[in-house]
């Protein structure tokens, strides 16, 4: 894969800390939004010396990366883990070398013993307030719905399905078909062009893990002649400027937030860890969902 690494050099006695950020990869606007804020919190200025790592969201490739600042002795570790599952060994070499891990954004199904801190988002949550709204709309009345599902074994993919499945139980919504479209516009689009093809305007709702997805699907739905936001109503999570337009826009019915710019308190965080300070094993950032009335009146000051 197309793995690479700008070498930030390991502990060089110049009183920085050095971090080895193993980042998923530059699938959507979410996490470009992310990779800025990580950039900007583990500054020079700030007392880091960052040695960054996006892995093309290969599994794998994200594992060599981690095992590679292990090898560099860097001071601490940070990873946005691409899927939950297959950490076990790698953090357990980690600890073995006393190198703290500090997760940010998604989390892992490891033991937490093996890392320091999780700074990350509610996804069973953002699944859970886009559910309530399609049940408040849709509630009673046949509904076909399909799914745009994140990357295959990510935690928010995991918990925003499962989120979203309890806020729907015992409405008259069913799920006509679901697929990965693994967080990006391109895979959204070309999915949801598949879904069309098989259902048609039998779809009347689409529920998209995230607004890169939604936005690929949007391309789909009118070049297929429909319109969306009617024809087919949309909820997606991220709230990412573009999801935001397409929302103010009536293209986009509900979006729920997620909110990326989280890079000051994982460097806060990380710098405790370092200086043998206890930290909160579980910091969540608070999101929000918005209708298109309440998306026009913030749209012009929307910060990511
Ligand atoms: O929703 C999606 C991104 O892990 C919360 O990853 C993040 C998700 C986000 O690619 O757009």
């Amino acid at each position: 894969a197309n793995a690479s690494t700008d070498d930030g050099g390991a502990s060089s006695g110049d009183g920085l800390i050095t971090v080895g950020f193993a980042q998923t990869g530059s699938e959507s606007g979410w996490r470009s939004a992310n990779t800025e804020s990580m950039r900007e919190a583990f500054s020079e200025e700030n007392g880091f010396d960052l040695v960054f790592n996006a892995a093309d969201n290969d599994p794998a490739a994200q594992i060599s990366a981690v095992r590679s600042f292990i090898n560099q002795e860097v001071d601490a570790i940070v990873i946005a883990p691409i899927v939950e599952d297959g950490w076990d060994d790698v953090l357990q070499e980690a600890q073995e070398a006393g190198i703290p891990v500090v997760l940010e954004d998604r989390t892992v199904s490891s033991s937490d013993d093996l890392y320091e801190a999780w700074v990350g988002l509610d996804f069973r949550h953002e699944g859970v307030m886009a559910g309530e709204w399609a049940a408040e709309t849709f509630g009673d009345t046949p509904t076909n719905m399909v799914v745009l599902e994140g990357t295959t074994g990510s935690a928010p993919a995991n918990d925003r399905a499962a989120g979203f499945a309890e806020a729907i139980e015992g409405t008259a919504i069913t799920v006509l078909d679901s697929q990965t479209g693994n967080f990006t516009r391109a895979d959204g689009k070309t999915v949801m062009e598949g879904f069309l093809q098989k259902h048609g305007s039998d779809i009347d709702l689409l529920y998209a893990h995230n607004d890169d997805m939604a936005l690929g699907a949007i391309d789909a739905i009118e070049a297929a002649g429909l319109v969306p936001g009617e024809d087919i109503q949309i909820v997606s999570i991220d709230a990412v400027r573009d999801g935001m337009q397409a929302l103010v826009d009536g293209k986009i019915n509900y979006i729920v937030t997620c909110f990326p710019l989280i890079g000051d308190l994982v460097a806060e965080v990380v710098a405790d860890v370092v200086a043998g300070n206890p930290v909160e094993k579980v910091q969540f950032f608070e999101d929000r969902p918005y209708t298109q009335e309440e998306a026009a009146e913030v749209i012009d000051e929307w910060q990511y």
